[in-house]
């Protein structure tokens, strides 16, 4: 659960991102790639160069799912449960890959907004990521 202050953190910051969820969710996609390789494996159907739309439609699927659980921050695993089940089921991704996706798009939010990506709101996201990556991996057996 999240504390008020983190809640603040997470939704100010969402609400920075809500507007520019593409453009974010595409840089984030393609530091993953670059600096993790292994992890493209897994969009081979994908055009994953610089300023390509598939960057940029998955980034934006992405970041708005995530602006989906920061509106639902105390019911997470409901608002992300038809997401949960697809990368258990369908998808198979390997549960160490959320970890590498988090810290990209820390890194991203980090650039984009280096006023507001204070260490207080870093931790608040840094937990959130977290928990949203547990959701996400919480079908898988
Ligand atoms: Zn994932 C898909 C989200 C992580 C891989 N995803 C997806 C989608 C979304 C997401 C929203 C879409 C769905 C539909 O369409 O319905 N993810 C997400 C999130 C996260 C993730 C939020 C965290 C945070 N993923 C991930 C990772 C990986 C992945 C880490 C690997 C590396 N996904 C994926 C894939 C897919 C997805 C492969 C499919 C794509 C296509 O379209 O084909």
């Amino acid at each position: 659960t999240f504390s008020s202050a983190e809640k603040a953190a997470i939704a100010s910051l969402w609400g920075k991102v809500s507007g520019h969820a593409d453009e974010i969710g595409a840089e984030a996609l393609e530091r993953l790639f670059l600096s993790f390789p292994q992890t493209k494996t897994y969009f081979s159907h994908f055009d994953l160069s610089h300023g390509s739309k598939d960057l940029r439609t998955h980034g934006g699927k992405v970041l708005k799912a995530i602006g989906n659980a920061a509106s639902h921050l105390d019911d997470i695993p409901h608002a992300l449960a038809a997401l949960s089940d697809l990368h258990a089921f369908k998808l198979r991704v390997d549960p160490g890959n959320f970890n590498l996706l988090s810290h990209t798009i820390q890194v991203t939010l980090a650039i984009h907004f280096p006023a507001e990506f204070n260490s207080d709101v870093q931790a608040a996201w840094d937990k959130f990521l977290d928990f949203v990556s547990a959701v996400l991996v919480s079908k898988y057996r």
